[in-house]
């Protein structure tokens, strides 16, 4: 996936912001280094150099494109969402909103192509661009979390990638549109998506030229983030916070809406585990020094427990080693 770059642009602070980008096609070891600081730091990089064929994002983009221009009482065939399918300014089940509609897809082939029937008038070539995107967005997500095992040399390098290349992961795909707004005078900027971590293991987001997002730093400070439609933004999940111990840290974010002239549309792959699989910090993570942080849970579990509570809580707590609730 990994292709050789002429400008090497190692890890450099994106000047406005200070989000460090990380050239996919440096030197394997220099590279994870750089992978894990990001991690570390921000839980969030962009990744230049990824590999993917722009033909592959942009097959995405177009069907998106095609199915959000469609009539509302069209688009609402493939919906509610429950989770899967199309969704309109809720999110999740208890009661949050979000000014956006969008398509909440699992990555398994079969559930695709079932979607596919009521999401566009040619499914063959929706599903064709949603499983060609989700093989080459996988790929990305598992060279990331093998540089981030081998950096913390772990044993089983594949310890992680192992889990999101299953059969049975559970990762999703989602395709969120956030329609022009409305009025240029608009002071009150709107809430697109309110802020969260991803509860899965990583997350690979691309956007059109549209901003908004903006990413929570470890002081409790929001940076927006430059949208860069050819590139990927990698973020860490609670799951991959929990497997590193709390070494890495998931990145909380969300997705302001003032003054889109254009529509914003995301496409975020959410690399996650089989539902059976237990998440619990990696041996190598655990030291007389540096005990589990968390109590093992299941994936099945984790999911449960986030889709009881709103958008803004911290289901993580519910899981720590020390929760006074357990005491
Ligand atoms: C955030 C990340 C993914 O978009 C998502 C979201 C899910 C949903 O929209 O159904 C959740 C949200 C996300 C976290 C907390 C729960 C679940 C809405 C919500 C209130 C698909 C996911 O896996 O978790």
């Amino acid at each position: 996936m990994v292709v050789p770059s002429s400008n090497s642009m190692r890890s450099k602070k994106t000047n406005a912001v200070g989000i460090p980008t990380v050239d996919l096609s440096v030197e394997r070891s220099e590279l994870s280094e750089l992978v894990i600081k990001a991690c570390e730091q921000y839980g969030f990089f962009k990744a230049v150099n990824h590999g993917v064929p722009e033909e592959v994002i942009s097959r995405l983009e177009n069907e998106g494109i095609k199915f959000f221009s469609k009539s509302i009482s069209e688009k609402r065939q493939a919906g509610p969402a429950t989770p899967f399918g199309y969704g309109c300014r809720n999110i999740g089940p208890n009661g949050d909103m979000g000014d956006l509609e969008y398509l909440l897809l699992h990555t398994n082939p079969l559930s695709i192509s079932d979607r596919s029937q009521t999401i566009s008038n040619n499914p063959t070539d929706f599903s064709c661009a949603v499983n060609d995107y989700i093989e080459a967005v996988r790929e990305v997500a598992c060279e990331v979390v093998d540089l981030v095992a081998e950096g913390l040399r772990v044993p089983d390098k594949y310890a992680v990638s192992k889990l999101i290349r299953n059969v049975q992961s559970d990762s999703v795909l989602r395709i969120n549109h956030y329609p022009p707004t409305m009025s240029s005078f608009k002071r009150d900027p709107a809430m697109g998506f309110g802020e969260h971590s991803d509860p899965q293991i990583l997350t690979i987001l691309r956007s059109n030229e549209v901003g908004g997002l903006q990413i929570c730093t470890r002081d409790g400070l929001w940076i927006p983030v430059a949208p860069d439609p050819h590139e990927f933004f990698v973020m860490v999940g609670d799951a991959l916070q929990v497997m590193t111990n709390g070494r890495l840290r998931s990145v909380r974010h969300r997705v302001m809406r003032n003054n889109m002239r254009k529509g914003r549309m995301s496409m975020m792959y959410f690399a996650a585990p089989p539902l059976s699989s237990w998440i619990m910090p990696l041996p190598k993570m655990v030291s007389a020094e540096k005990p589990s942080e968390y109590r093992p849970f299941t994936w099945a579990h984790y999911k449960q427990a986030a889709y009881s509570l709103r958008l803004g809580h911290s289901r993580l707590d519910l899981f720590r080693a020390h929760h006074p609730l357990l005491l």
